[in-house]
């Protein structure tokens, strides 16, 4: 039977705050701040709990090998001799925000009823840019069953980001959907980071019915306010979209191309004059998971910001007091991935398929999940501060860290 399931990066042990992202505002605003990648991880499995505790189907995805030795060889240099600008790119656990890991097409959307996995290039930002190898390994091995497509990358400068700009609406999660892909219009003060060509690429590629594949332009404001990625300013989930007054350049056009080839559609708006677009942005107000629950109501799923930032919770309390269709408020404290920009929904990648079809390494229970925590409680780096990045006795405390975790799992194949 087909199911949801939620994918989260296990928060890697050389989480630190480089600041390395142009457009992504907090991760400009905290850099060089010390980082805390033990309490990162924890947070993260808190989170994983959580959605357990929900009733929802648990996955998760290892941290890749940082520093990236093979990536600074392909640049003529080691960890050691690199520049601090190339150390900090080859270290950089992003790999975190699993939305960014690869864009997925559920079978009931596709022309060979298979399940496509297209792993994203994140080609637009160097530290980034170098994550497929790794991640596609993994989705090769996780995703190994005839059930699933797993394709290599779109080559560049098509910058392609992932799952991050691309929303699935259907009726229910076993049904056929309408696929939605958001890019970007460069030209701004930051840059756009899903070329419209990568992401029709994707959708040929999977074999989407373009009557019910939809490409969108992101608002040029929503980017310059901060929102990297459309999953800052709009979710989707069943027949619901949440999202921002100015989440789309075109909205009017959008909605209703939205309407004709989903009647059942329910858009839940949030208005600038009641949540400014900086607002939405600072709180990760939509980037959220929204689930459907076992009784059929939708929860929201959201980081602590969310409830501290006073217009977003009011518009929340007043919702959920209605008729709107998310019937329940979830917060999670994620904070120290949010002082990368990365909020609840950003540390996850969704995939429906039938459970039975995945390697079950990458399927987590409490159990394993206790496993998971007391590990990083014994082998984590409780904290990394800009100065420490050259540090060997760090780097090997990272390296060591890893390794555990993937013996944990019995995933040494991926070291
Ligand atoms: O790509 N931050 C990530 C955050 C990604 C969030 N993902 C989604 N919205 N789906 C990014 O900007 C900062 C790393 C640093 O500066 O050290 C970073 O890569």
């Amino acid at each position: 039977m087909l199911e949801e399931i939620n994918f989260d990066g296990i928060i890697g042990p050389s989480h630190n705050l480089a600041g390395l992202s142009p457009g992504n505002l907090a991760a400009t605003r905290n850099r060089g701040l010390t980082s805390h990648p033990r309490a990162a991880a924890l947070q993260g499995i808190a989170k994983m709990r959580a959605n357990l505790a929900l009733g929802l189907r648990q996955g998760v995805f290892v941290p890749l090998a940082r520093p990236d030795h093979r990536w600074l060889a392909q640049l003529a240099t080691s960890y050691a001799d690199a520049p601090p600008h190339l150390q900090a790119q080859a270290l950089s656990a992003s790999a975190m925000w699993a939305a960014n890991a690869a864009t997925v097409s559920p079978a009931p959307d596709t022309a060979d009823g298979r399940c496509h996995l297209t792993v994203a290039n994140l080609a637009t930002l160097p530290h980034r840019s170098h994550e497929w190898p790794g991640t596609l390994a993994q989705l090769r091995l996780a995703f190994a069953d005839a059930q699933f497509a797993v394709h290599a990358p779109v080559p560049p400068p098509f910058g392609d980001e992932g799952a991050a700009n691309h929303m699935r609406l259907a009726p229910a999660h076993d049904a056929p959907g309408v696929e939605v892909f958001v890019y970007g219009v460069g030209g701004g003060p930051f840059p756009a980071r899903q070329h419209a060509d990568a992401s029709r690429a994707i959708a040929r590629r999977h074999g989407l019915d373009p009557a019910r594949t939809l490409f969108v332009q992101q608002s040029e404001e929503a980017i310059a306010a901060g929102a990297f990625h459309n999953d800052v300013v709009a979710v989707a989930n069943g027949n619901v979209l949440f999202a921002h007054e100015h989440a789309f350049a075109d909205r009017d056009g959008f909605y209703e191309a939205l309407r004709q080839v989903m009647p059942q559609l329910e858009i839940v708006e949030v208005p600038a004059a009641q949540v400014s677009l900086a607002d939405a942005i600072a709180s990760y107000l939509f980037n959220a998971q929204l689930v459907t629950l076992a009784d059929g109501g939708m929860a929201l799923i959201l980081p602590s910001e969310a409830r501290d930032t006073p217009s977003v919770w009011r518009w929340l309390e007043q919702h959920v007091a209605g008729n709107g269709p998310i019937r329940r408020l979830e917060v999670v404290d994620v904070r120290q991935s949010m002082a990368n920009g990365g909020g609840p929904a950003c540390l996850r990648l969704r995939v429906v398929a039938d459970p039975a079809t995945i390697d079950p390494r990458f399927l987590v229970d409490v159990e394993t999940l206790d496993r998971l925590a007391a590990l990083v409680e014994a082998h984590w780096p409780e904290s990394i501060d800009g100065s420490d990045i050259g540090n060997p006795k760090l780097i090997a405390e990272i390296e060591g860290a890893r390794g555990r975790l993937h013996a944990a799992l019995n995933l040494i194949e991926l070291l």
